[in-house]
């Protein structure tokens, strides 16, 4: 069923026969688009080359064209789903999924889709000011994607927040907009989206670390017994794609580029010709990975315990898993700190999901570190990038309470101090990644900190007048 755009806001809930749902978001509207030009891209723009849903269906679900990003249509899509779905895990499994919010769950289900809905702005804040400074036409294209489906995520939460959680539903929908990244007085609910992205490598370890982090909530969502919840989950996995794609390939290029500069000039210090400079790009890595790695919360949690239980939020592709899906008698090893040491235990799994979650997570990260290692080989240069050990620089869980280096040894205060500025971004690398952001809006040029993407967007080429500046 293809979407219809003569609507205000375009949809496939059929909000037109829910005259009040349609009337509390009609109103929610403008508040989202005041937020948008606030908040929103800085870079004022005529229109921009945009793919835009269309369907939800297998097949030529997005079209393709330049839109004024103001009036971009933003909207209410789900997934499609057999009537017959069934509970694939916890107490309740078999039984059929809900159609509407069960009382005991209420607070438990609005307060995940909060903060679902919390990151999705938040990143658009975190990336505001990134056009002024981008290496090219392409990649400005593809930040302003990137923001306009994070804004269609945020759709996707306040239409469940309205449709289904009454009254205080519609307060934490307008409370989505009030709060800001980096905000003293009100920040966003989680840490890593109170940190700044200053810079395009940022953007690119955050598209590839952070997005990657929602990639995987959302996975574990669409596993929900709240079948709304689940069905817009699985649709918002549809676009993430993109956005993974765009830290993938970003990183691809500026490892590229970095290895040409190390090769020409026989030497790892590239800064002075103009490239970021191998150690640099680990110590950003090491940054967003682990920031990141804090979003799964802790490794032991009774909160996922108690969600798994109740069926609201499930594991990485559920179904796939071979055993009981309710996981009472299992366990799982994980490591954790005891006695000032590093050591591997066996704890209860329903306690150990979010640890279950982040080790998919960390499985996947390797695919990039692979990939990147990969170029550095074909170039002839016999050094590596690694994931640092998950302990490293956490905040959040098991290791919060210690510092542990990338290598995975436990340290002191005087180690940690005296090594911070080998591992975490310095200032003085943060100063020359900023000194080389310097915007390139000719049609198919692009900085030299970085190689050009090999294709260009939906099967055009590379010097294609991807955005029109205003
Ligand atoms: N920062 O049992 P615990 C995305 C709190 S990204 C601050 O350890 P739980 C996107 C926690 O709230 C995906 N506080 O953890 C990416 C709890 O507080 P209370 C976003 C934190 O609850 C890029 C206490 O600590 N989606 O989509 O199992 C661009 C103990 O909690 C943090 C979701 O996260 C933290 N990092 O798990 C755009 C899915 N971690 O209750 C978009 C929904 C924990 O004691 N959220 N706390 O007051 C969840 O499933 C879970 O809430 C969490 C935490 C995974 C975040
Ligand atoms: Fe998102
Ligand atoms: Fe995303």
């Amino acid at each position: 069923m293809p979407i219809d755009y003569s609507e205000k806001i375009p949809n496939n809930v059929d909000l037109a026969s829910d005259r009040r749902l349609q009337r509390a978001l009609e109103s929610w509207q403008p508040n989202f688009l005041t937020w948008w030009r606030t908040m929103g891209p800085a870079l004022p723009t005529r229109d921009v080359y945009l793919r835009t849903a269309v369907d939800v269906g297998r097949e030529g679900w997005a079209r393709f064209g330049h839109v004024a990003m103001e009036e971009y249509r933003w909207g209410v899509f789900l997934a499609e789903r057999g009537d017959d779905r069934r509970i694939g895990f916890g107490q309740q499994r078999g039984e059929p999924v809900w159609q509407q919010v069960p009382g005991e769950y209420r607070a438990d289900l609005q307060r995940l889709i909060v903060i679902q809905g919390d990151t999705e702005p938040a990143s658009v804040e975190q990336q505001r000011r990134l056009g002024e400074t981008a290496p090219s036409l392409y990649d400005l294209r593809n930040l302003f994607q990137v923001n306009v489906e994070e804004g269609r995520h945020l759709w996707a939460m306040v239409y469940l927040l309205h449709a289904y959680f009454g009254r205080n539903g519609r307060e934490e929908a307008e409370a989505l907009l009030q709060r800001n990244s980096g905000d003293l007085d009100s920040p966003r609910i989680l840490g890593a989206f109170n940190e700044q992205t200053p810079d395009w490598l940022s953007f690119f370890m955050f598209t590839y670390f952070t997005d990657r982090d929602g990639k995987y909530q959302l996975g574990t969502l669409k596993e929900s017994a709240f079948d709304p919840l689940s069905r817009t989950c699985e649709f918002m996995l549809k676009e993430e794609a993109h956005h993974m794609f765009v830290g993938t390939t970003g990183i691809d290029r500026v490892v590229a580029r970095t290895a040409e500069l190390m090769r020409e000039h026989d030497t790892d210090d590239i800064a002075p010709h103009g490239g970021i400079p191998l150690e640099v790009i680990q110590r950003y890595l090491n940054f967003h990975y682990s920031v990141s790695l804090d979003l799964f919360g802790s490794e032991q949690s009774t909160n996922a315990a108690n969600y798994y239980t109740a069926g609201l939020k499930g594991r990485w592709q559920e179904e796939r898993r071979r055993d009981d899906h309710q996981l009472t008698d299992d366990s799982t090893k994980m490591t954790l700190v005891k006695n000032g040491r590093l050591t591997t235990e066996e704890v209860p799994a329903l306690l150990a999901l979010n640890h279950d979650l982040q080790s998919e997570y960390v499985t996947d990260c390797h695919s990039g570190l692979k990939r990147w290692n990969r170029l550095l080989d074909n170039a002839g240069i016999d050094r590596h990038l690694t994931l640092p050990h998950i302990g490293f620089n956490r905040r959040v869980g098991l290791f919060a309470d210690h510092h542990i280096t990338p290598a995975g040894n436990l340290v002191g205060q005087d180690t940690w101090n005296a090594k911070i500025n080998s591992w975490l971004p310095s200032a003085a690398d943060k100063t020359h990644v900023q000194s080389l952001m310097h915007p390139v809006y000719q049609p198919g040029k692009i900085a030299s900190w970085l190689t050009p993407p090999s294709n260009g967007i939906n099967g055009k080429p590379l010097d294609y007048e991807y955005v029109h500046l205003a």
